[in-house]
């Protein structure tokens, strides 16, 4: 019977990466086939971008997961997991988030306080000097950099910084950073999606205690491409906040080089997300400088105030 490894919804890269290499890693440690890359719906813009350049098959949609066995790897909250997870069996969790996991027996929990997933996959890999070829080392290294925002993020640890030096070598990349800048500007080209589209590339749902909330990332090299779309972005997170039952809905646009993001709100409580973010709102929006991480700047703020 297959296992199926399946990262987050709006999946990420770091999240169909770390389903692609850690059942690669399983199946070449345990001499097996039976681990299974999966997704949960359609992957991003850079993640098409790098498995086409690599030439590597696009990860099934799981859509049924009932009596599934499922590793989940790079997310352990049920709000974030594949729908129905809770009729799978969940036997491991791979992650580098905070973790708010229940579950009756008990399972192989892996979490580091590391920059990505991918991350602790590479040092797996390493560690237990399981081969990988280029193109695994490719598609590690592109997630790292994307999820420690090419080591700029307060995420990004001494060891992703390691971990990235030695796959470079790997995937004879000779300049890492040109190469997270290019997958960086894949991202953000945004010209092709709708609003709706760039407000879920990457949008992690967070239950609090003064309700559900949504808050949508997207990285950019170029502010200046989103500002005559915030208005409509706006209405969407309005309608995305309504039909979804929300207490708010946030999306950030991180200028990357500049290192600050362009908040656009629409919440039922403009005074406390005003105290979360630590500054007012004008037409539901405000620039914050040095703010440019929901893991580690963004999400713990909200759980103080909310929770
Ligand atoms: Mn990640």
């Amino acid at each position: 019977m297959s296992i199926y490894i399946i990262g987050h919804k709006s999946p990420d890269l770091d999240s169909v990466v770390a389903a692609i290499t850690y059942s690669d890693y399983k199946n070449k440690t345990e001499n097996t086939d039976k681990y299974v890359p999966v997704i949960t719906e359609d992957i991003n813009q850079e993640t098409k971008y790098l498995l086409k350049n690599l030439d590597i098959a696009k990860p099934e949609i799981l859509s049924n997961v009932e009596n599934k066995e499922l590793i989940l790897v790079d997310h352990n909250e049920g709000t974030q997991s594949v729908e129905g997870v809770e009729k799978a069996k969940v036997i491991e969790v791979l992650d580098h988030h905070k973790i708010v996991f229940s579950n009756n027996e008990p399972i192989e929990f892996t979490v580091k306080p590391w920059g990505a997933t991918c991350t602790i996959i590479a040092d797996l890999y390493l560690k237990n000097n399981i081969e990988f070829d280029k193109t695994l080392a490719t598609l590690m290294l592109g997630a790292i950099l994307v999820d420690t925002v090419i080591t700029k993020s307060p995420t990004c640890t001494q060891k992703d910084i390691e971990i990235i030096e030695k796959l470079s070598v790997v995937a004879e990349i000779k300049d890492w950073k040109e190469f997270g800048m290019e997958i960086f500007k894949v991202r953000s080209s945004v010209s092709e999606l709708s609003d709706l589209e760039v407000i879920k590339s990457d949008f992690k749902n967070f239950e609090l205690k003064a309700g559900k909330f949504g808050v949508g990332q997207v990285e950019t090299v170029d502010l200046s491409d989103f500002k005559n779309r915030e208005d409509s972005i706006l209405i969407e997170l309005e309608k995305l906040r309504n039909e979804g039952g929300y207490h708010s809905v946030v999306l950030f646009l991180t200028d990357i080089i500049n290192e600050g993001s362009q908040f656009l709100v629409s919440t039922t409580d403009v005074e406390k997300i005003e105290k979360a973010l630590n500054k007012k709102l004008i037409n539901n929006r405000v620039y914050i400088n040095g703010l440019i991480s929901r893991k580690k700047q963004v999400a713990p703020k909200f759980s103080e105030i909310f929770n």
